[in-house]
């Protein structure tokens, strides 16, 4: 068995995410040579959760039992256990967790972590430590007032943005704490400790409290975004004595410590295995997707679309995403841009316009020229956060800027795919995102007619890549990551850890005649937008 601190050749990544708990294991290779996960449902069904969380009758709430992540960590180490995963060769470890969503810890968890009992389960030990039993998450949106308190306190929605890298937004951590401590002040006076998912997984396999990373604690509205610092006029607004139940920041590649004994008696783990500092969820999947030079970013094409890459220059905005810190570049930032209609709404288009036929959405596309002869539209079926537009329609204009009842089925199967990455375009620019080449995730990237329409739209090259679980494997590559800076005694950059990492393919490249094409288009684009987003 390997026992130097840190020795070994297997990487470890988890992902608390909002539906599972998922472990990968990465090879100096970069191969996936194991992969196990716990769907909360199904595995737990006790806590009787749908999606991995509870929506409460305010429509407004949305929690998760705190203990059922502790119950699954318990069902997924038992589970790597009986598959003989070789965890004594672990040299290092990392972890993803959904972001926003925190943990409330009593003083006693502290001494619970640090002296957990092999012999037992990690939920019985947990059970009573938490004060608030219900964690509020990342789909909470009950917390409008406290962010218009939080606004008022530091100056508006873009003193928050400039200051935190966000304007307020009711899922980030600062609103949840200031709901919790105005409503329950007993609670928040017994809390000893606010975790975020992220390193209170973390604090499990330290067995102890966990520094918090500055990618994960970018999604606070308390950090300050540019020196990767609380923001003490943040902390003020939000609750009374709130950095010491905080904790520290540490940059994201750090290693925090190593497994605790528990780890080694129970399941084999070697004990010099290292742990580094956990992340959010998006910061690990660009650490999976390696997206770690300015200009390389990712676009994923699920039920809602993601925008998200690295930058070099912070420059929030109070009207459109996140600025956070780079989890693989300390000096870095990354941007995130959500939006809510994605695949559904291109699905929708599809059956109403392609015969609910991806083959006959090719053929239809294949007959209309770049720019649509000057047609354009916005398909909100959802209420849309990215332009913020509410009501759900579709509003479609002619070449002259005119509204218009329909288009032909070939306008408007390209006007709601022009439409939806002429957003992406204006939308990432505006936060700093210039893409020079995109990779294109999730579920609608297999799709080569709209990837073609993204190159062109973008005018840059789209590549795709297998990648399924690109948060945690985001997290052991961060583990790899910190692990090297470990031994170098220096930072490394990432790219360099990653340099033989095998490359992503390509899908499409830009047809250099639609660049003309879209550059204007986007001006019109954006003007229409403002007037729709003004109309609200
Ligand atoms: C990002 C966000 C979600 C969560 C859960 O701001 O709220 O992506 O991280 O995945």
């Amino acid at each position: 068995m390997t026992t130097k601190s840190g020795g070994g050749d297997l990487f470890l990544g988890l992902d608390a995410s909002t539906q599972t708990l998922k472990a990968v294991l990465v090879d100096r290779e970069f191969n996936v040579i194991a992969d196990e996960a716990i769907n909360f449902d199904h595995a737990l069904p006790e806590f009787q959760t749908q999606g991995g969380v509870h929506r409460h009758p305010d429509g407004l709430t949305v929690t998760s039992p705190a203990i059922m992540w502790v119950a699954a960590l318990d069902l997924l180490l038992a589970a790597m256990q009986a598959k003989k995963w070789p965890l004594n060769r672990v040299a290092a470890m990392s972890g993803s967790g959904q972001q926003h969503g925190s943990v409330w810890l009593r003083k006693k968890a502290r001494s619970v972590l640090r002296l957990l009992d092999s012999r037992r389960p990690l939920r019985s030990q947990l059970e009573s430590v938490f004060t608030v039993e219900d964690s509020p998450i990342w789909m909470d949106s009950s917390t409008r007032r406290q962010c218009l308190a939080l606004e008022r306190a530091l100056g508006g929605p873009q003193a928050v943005a400039r200051l935190t890298g966000s304007r307020a937004y009711e899922r980030f951590t600062a609103n949840q704490i200031a709901k919790i401590h105005a409503t329950r002040p007993q609670v928040y006076a017994e809390t000893d400790r606010i975790a975020l998912v992220s390193s209170f997984m973390a604090a499990l396999f330290m067995g102890d409290y966990a520094p918090l990373d500055a990618a994960d604690a970018s999604g606070m509205n308390l950090m300050n975004v540019r020196t990767k610092k609380w923001a003490p006029a943040a902390l003020r607004a939000t609750a009374p004595g709130l950095e010491l139940k905080l904790g520290r920041i540490v940059p994201s590649h750090r290693v925090i410590g190593t497994v605790q004994t528990y780890y080694a008696e129970r399941y084999g783990f070697n004990p010099g295995c290292l742990v580094a500092a956990f992340s959010g969820d998006n910061p690990c999947s660009l650490a999976g997707l390696r997206l770690q030079r300015p200009g390389d970013v990712a676009i994923s094409l699920g039920t809602s679309d993601t925008v998200f890459g690295s930058l070099r220059v912070c420059r929030p905005s109070a009207s459109e995403g996140h600025i956070f810190a780079n989890p693989v570049d300390p000096r870095g930032y990354m941007a995130l841009i959500c939006f809510k209609n994605g695949s559904l709404t291109r699905e929708f288009v599809r059956d109403m316009a392609a015969d609910k036929s991806w083959e006959v959405f090719a053929r239809l596309l294949a007959m209309t020229p770049a720019g649509n002869d000057g047609r354009i539209g916005f398909y909100i079926r959802d209420p849309e956060i990215t332009p913020p537009i509410f009501k759900p329609g579709i509003y479609r204009f002619d070449s002259r800027g005119r509204r218009v009842k329909t288009f032909p089925p070939e306008a408007e199967v390209r006007a709601v795919l022009e439409g939806q990455f002429l957003a992406m375009r204006l939308h990432g620019a505006n936060l700093g995102l210039r893409p020079t080449n995109i990779l294109a995730t999730g579920g609608a990237s297999v799709n080569p007619a709209v990837l073609k329409v993204m190159s062109d739209v973008f005018g840059v090259p789209v590549f795709v890549g297998e990648q399924p679980n690109s948060a945690a494997v985001g997290a052991a590559y961060r583990a790899l990551h910190a692990w090297v800076c470990r031994r170098r005694g220096r930072f490394v950059p990432f790219a360099e850890v990653m340099r033989d990492a095998p490359p992503f393919s390509k899908a499409a490249d830009p047809d250099p005649r639609a660049q003309q094409v879209y550059r204007a288009m986007l001006r019109r684009y954006a003007e229409l937008e403002k007037k729709l987003v003004d109309a609200k």
